[in-house]
């Protein structure tokens, strides 16, 4: 079984992450978490915060000489914005978990709740995510996300093939495939900005190389779609995900939504189409993961909204404090993390878990077998 906890609040001392359950036998080191961790940070938009930070995990334990011995792995992430004591907050924000949180455990001030909700602990899933993502990668699996929408304005051009999508995002500012929808959605976040507003949009994680059979049909918690929409619905601000086709299906008649089977000695089962996003029956059949998200707009506005005091009970703006004006190409990098421990939990179901050698023959196994299928 493979999880993953983390620890640490906004503005204490650090943020951890632990993953239990990772093989031994994996070759990891920081650079390669690390790099995430960079990646997270970026994004125009992005808040003062990451001006601060440095955001490099320190691996404390579970590897020896660059290799996972199947103990868990600690993660430790220092915040160099560590605030040993701030002042109470009564103000909570409309859209932040401030209120829920306060109420939930009866605090008279929401500064408890927003330090452990901020979107910071995303830091510390990126880490975790980016281990998983080493031990599919040891197996071909490849995983990469970019924008697609930013406050409404959306790409009206990909790429003809996924694989070709990070050269092209992975230098964007915004993350996105299209040059021109990226002038549309930099503008809107300017104008954002100037209004003392905040974004949203929707990204997009793909993970290819995928063999079919990870998840299963057979019981609801098992099916990997819902598992996959569970971990990246828990996401700070994402509002919806979808797979494939995603809402458009609802829209689609069966005749133009589902994706015919061929096969070929050379490639076995194969489709010319991928409407299902990869999943069919809750298990990837083989195509492309592709899941969407939609983020909603930052819940801390400059020009803040109607709240009420807390403590007084008295009608107030709510909170401002520091944030971003839009972090959907930062959410993208969180969406492939979530991704890669789900992915990475249903491949070591499948393909067993001690010893990456067991793994490997395992998983050589049964995709030789798949392939003469
Ligand atoms: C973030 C850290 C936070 C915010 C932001 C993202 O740091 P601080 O609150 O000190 O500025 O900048 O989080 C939010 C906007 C939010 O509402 O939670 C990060 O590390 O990604």
């Amino acid at each position: 079984m493979l999880r993953y906890l983390t620890a640490g609040e906004s503005h204490g001392r650090a943020l951890v992450a632990i993953v239990e359950g990772l093989p031994a036998g994996l070759r990891v080191d920081e650079g390669w978490i690390n790099a995430q961790m960079a990646r997270r940070m970026q994004g125009y938009g992005r808040g003062n915060r990451m001006k601060l930070e440095q955001d490099r995990a320190e691996i404390i334990s579970g590897v020896i000489r660059g290799e996972t011995i199947g103990a868990p792995v600690a993660l430790w992430i220092e915040n160099r914005d560590w605030r040993r004591d701030e002042p109470d907050i009564t103000r909570p924000r409309p859209g932040h978990a401030d209120l829920a949180g306060a109420l939930k455990y009866g605090f008279d001030e929401v500064r408890h709740v927003l330090e452990r909700s901020s979107a910071r602990e995303t830091a510390a899933r990126v880490a975790a995510g980016a281990l998983c993502g080493r031990l599919l990668d040891e197996f071909g699996v490849r995983l990469f996300s970019h924008v697609t929408e930013i406050g409404g304005e959306a790409i009206r051009e990909r790429p003809a093939h996924l694989e070709e999508i990070p050269a092209l995002a992975e230098p964007s500012a915004v993350r996105c495939v299209d040059p021109e929808a990226e002038v549309r959605m930099k503008a809107a976040v300017d104008a954002a900005r100037a209004r003392g507003d905040t974004l949203g949009g929707v990204f997009e994680v793909v993970a290819l190389g995928l063999p079919p059979g990870l998840g299963s049909h057979v019981h609801w918690d098992r099916r990997l779609d819902g598992r996959i929409a569970a971990a990246v619905m828990s996401i700070h601000a994402v509002k919806g995900v979808e797979f494939g086709l995603g809402f458009a299906a609802a829209r689609t008649p069966g005749s133009s939504a589902h994706d015919e089977i061929l096969h070929d000695p050379a490639r076995g089962f194969y489709r010319d189409t991928n409407r299902a996003g990869g999943v069919e029956g809750g298990m990837t059949n083989g195509e492309p993961l592709v899941v969407r998200a939609a983020m909603k707009p930052l819940s801390t506005l400059r020009v803040p909204l109607r709240s009420v005091d807390l403590r007084t009970k008295e009608p107030v703006e709510a909170l401002v404090v520091r944030s971003d004006v839009c972090a959907v190409p930062a959410a993208g990098v969180v969406g492939e993390a979530m991704l890669a421990f789900v992915l990475a939990e249903a491949f070591l179901e499948k393909f067993g878990g001690d010893a990456m050698e067991h793994i490997r023959q395992s998983f050589n196994r049964y995709t030789e077998e798949v392939r003469r299928c």
